[in-house]
């Protein structure tokens, strides 16, 4: 018989690289869908063989029915409002999809599916401690942004749930991940469609906001095949996926820039530290700037984050293979693509 499986979040990039490995696998795999007006979020899962169901996280009616309708036998949760940032702007929202959504959730394997393996996409932001260093699984949870404490809540739960209802919830506490697949307003994402478009002269110049910020990026087809192995586990256990290795926005815009063949020049106020612009050039001809808007900035962000995969590397054997500078060769090299076609 084959597996089910039933993924939320199916056009975001997780998902979408999620269910190529389950086909490859062999499963059968289902999606949640929302309705929308147009059908441009679908660009990802065009041509896969999967099922796709109308439905949203918020909607537990139709969470109940799907769940209860189809023995799935791997949930794998990953929809969500994933944006840090514009959970400032839209916190109640973000708790009705992350929290409530998760809660709908589980509520309704509690009810009509409680063999179902349950997988949770909590985060690297629940994680913003004042100090810094590499981050394991007995850290006490911080949190600084809606969106941070949506998720911690909803990690809670998912706790709650294992141990109150025995339900299998495993969550993985994913640092951040990219692919060509990143949505455009992720600051990885942003740097490298734009420079290559500052290359083909089609802008002169874009904006970033914290650029001192530095993240453990690793690579998202490296990391579906943790969320994977976590479900194939007896115990359902909670792991932390990361690289070990930690880079600043800025490290992110330079080695961009290096592999791009273009030369920055920051430009600095007088006594600041902070700069105001870069100047890029492509073979010393100057074709426009990056321009540092202290309004792009958060009213409260996470400076730095390092995760320690110890515990996900001896249990499920996992380990990331794609490193910093390859993973920007990939994104670069998929933009570049693009552009060809
Ligand atoms: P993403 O590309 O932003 O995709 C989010 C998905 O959630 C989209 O398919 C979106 O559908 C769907 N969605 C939004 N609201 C929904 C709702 N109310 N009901 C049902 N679906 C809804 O995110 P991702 O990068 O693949 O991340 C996957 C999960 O991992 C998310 O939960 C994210 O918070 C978490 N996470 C991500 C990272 C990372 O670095 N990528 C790190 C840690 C945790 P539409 O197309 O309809 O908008
Ligand atoms: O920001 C800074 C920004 O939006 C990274 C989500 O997948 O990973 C992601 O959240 C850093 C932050 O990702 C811009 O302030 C500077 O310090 O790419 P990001 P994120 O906030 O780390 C976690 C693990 C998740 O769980 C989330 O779902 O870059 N930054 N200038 C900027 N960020 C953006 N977006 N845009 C800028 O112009």
């Amino acid at each position: 018989m084959k597996k089910t499986a039933f993924l939320t979040g199916i056009t975001g990039q997780d998902a979408s690289y999620l269910a190529e490995l389950l086909l490859s696998k062999d499963y059968d795999v289902h999606g949640l869908i929302r309705r929308s007006s147009s059908m441009c979020n679908r660009k990802w899962i065009d041509g896969l063989d999967i099922t796709l169901h109308y439905g949203d996280l918020t909607d537990s009616h139709s969470l109940d029915y799907l769940i209860g309708d189809i023995q799935f036998d791997e949930i794998y949760n990953l929809g969500s409002m994933s944006h840090v940032g514009i959970s400032f702007e839209l916190p109640v929202y973000t708790f009705q999809v992350n929290t409530i959504g998760v809660l709908n959730l589980l509520e309704s394997c509690r009810k009509f599916n409680n063999q179902a393996r349950i997988y949770q996409a909590s985060t690297s932001e629940m994680l913003a401690l004042p100090i810094h260093k590499s981050v394991n699984e007995e850290e006490s949870f911080i949190v600084h942004s809606p969106y941070a404490c949506s998720k911690l809540a909803a990690h809670e739960l998912c706790k709650i749930y294992r141990e109150a209802y025995g339900l299998h919830v495993s969550c993985g506490i994913l640092f951040n991940h990219e692919s060509e697949r990143r949505g455009d307003n992720f600051v990885t994402q942003k740097i490298v469609k734009n420079l290559i478009r500052m290359k083909r002269g089609l802008i002169q110049s874009f904006e970033l906001g914290n650029i001192d910020a530095k993240r453990d990026w690793g690579y998202a087809k490296d990391y579906v095949e943790a969320m994977w192995l976590m479900l194939q586990q007896e115990k359902p256990d909670d792991y932390i996926i990361a690289t070990n290795e930690s880079h600043s926005v800025r490290e992110f815009l330079q080695e961009c820039c290096y592999q791009l063949e273009l030369t920055t020049k920051y430009i600095y106020e007088i006594d600041k530290t902070e700069p105001l612009t870069c100047i890029i050039s492509d073979k010393n001809k100057i074709i426009g700037h990056v321009i540092f808007n202290p309004n792009n900035k958060r009213p409260w962000d996470v400076q730095y984050l390092k995760g320690d995969y110890s515990k996900a590397k001896r249990i499920l054997g996992w380990e990331p293979i794609v490193r910093f500078k390859e993973l920007i060769r990939i994104m670069i090299e998929a933009e570049l693509e693009m552009h060809e076609k």
